[in-house]
């Protein structure tokens, strides 16, 4: 058989060769393609599904929840509709009970969630439920976990978040003799923080009024991270808006606890190669003009984000922060 393919292969004319090249290339470009394909979003807002959360915690009259003492017991946080197991012990071998004391009354009311009494130091007590904002919770917010018979020394947070968190965005800049608008809806999910949303883009000439550029973006469910030495989960993207010169809105959407918020800013186009990345490339350009101003050879238009005629800090501190960030285009 090996013999066989040594004589066959030197037997394939130029032109048979060639074929199958052609042939293989025809068949490996849609595998090529796919992938790129496959990339583009299809389904702009994914709702997550419910969760289970445990929590584990040991009860005691002196010491408060997991021995936290002179604080309180640990945050305890959850989304509406998920699903929450509170493994609890007694630490101390006294009684103690679990209560979502939503009115605040250190009473054990019908329609606060509680565990019951528990003093085990062996075994746990599971307690599991399902908080439901407009049912057994009544709105989205923080509230207080005690034991109902030491809830002057047990206690603690339990945040109930939305399963979504929303806010309408709209912003209007002006630069280069173009006015640029934003609007639109930003939608995080609380479970996955990400971030998901549309929002219409417009560029006119200040002077005439006439639309020179106009595009919906959708949101393509943008990752949330927690800010250094903060509570806030954000994320930062940018887009594009085109016209006789290239514009970027930059925005930021953070959720710090139950609240969403966003920022933005017009420039000159940060992806300045327009490849969909603020990247090396474009920081090279502005790091290359850096401390040029406007007429001399070092000086590049397009590096002078804020168009202010100088490219300094405020040029390298607007790219530095969307680095590697998204160009919705
Ligand atoms: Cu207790």
């Amino acid at each position: 058989m090996y013999l066989a393919w040594f004589v066959v292969l030197p037997s394939i004319s130029k032109s048979t060769f060639m074929m199958a090249t052609v042939l293989v290339g025809v068949a490996v470009l849609p595998l090529a393609l796919y992938p790129r394909m496959a990339a583009q979003p299809s389904t702009i807002i994914a709702t997550s599904m419910p969760v289970h959360r445990t929590f584990w915690l040991r009860g005691s009259a002196s010491l408060n929840w997991n021995r936290t003492n002179p604080n309180p017991g640990p945050f305890m946080s959850v989304v509406d509709g998920d699903l929450v197991t509170i493994l609890l012990i007694s630490d101390d071998g006294f009684t103690h009970s679990w209560l979502l004391d939503m009115n605040n009354n250190n009473a054990v009311d019908p329609n606060e969630p509680f565990s019951g009494l528990f003093s085990s130091t062996t075994i746990f007590s599971n307690f599991t439920f399902t908080p439901t904002i407009g049912g057994n919770i009544p709105a989205p917010g923080n509230f207080t976990y005690k034991c109902s018979v030491h809830p002057f020394t047990m206690f603690g947070t339990f945040r109930v978040m939305p399963s979504q968190v929303s806010i309408s965005q709209s912003f209007t800049g002006t630069l280069d003799g173009s006015r640029v608008t934003t609007n639109g809806s930003l939608i995080i999910d609380t479970r996955t923080l990400t971030l998901s949303g549309a929002i219409t883009t417009d560029l006119v000439n200040s002077t005439t009024g006439v639309t020179l550029f106009t595009k919906t973006y959708m949101i393509p469910n943008i990752q949330l991270r927690p800010m250094q030495n903060s509570p806030t989960q954000i994320t930062r993207f940018l887009m594009n808006a085109g016209g006789a010169l290239a514009h970027s809105v930059e925005m930021s959407a953070q959720l710090s606890g139950l609240t969403m918020s966003s920022t933005s800013l017009l420039t000159r186009q940060l992806d300045i190669n327009a490849n969909g990345v603020v990247d090396l490339g474009d920081v090279s350009v502005a790091a290359l003009a850096f401390g040029s101003t406007i007429g001399t050879t070092k000086y590049k238009s397009s590096a002078d984000f804020n168009a202010d005629g100088v490219i300094n800090l405020a040029d390298i501190s607007v790219i530095a922060l969307y680095f590697a960030r998204i160009d919705l285009r």
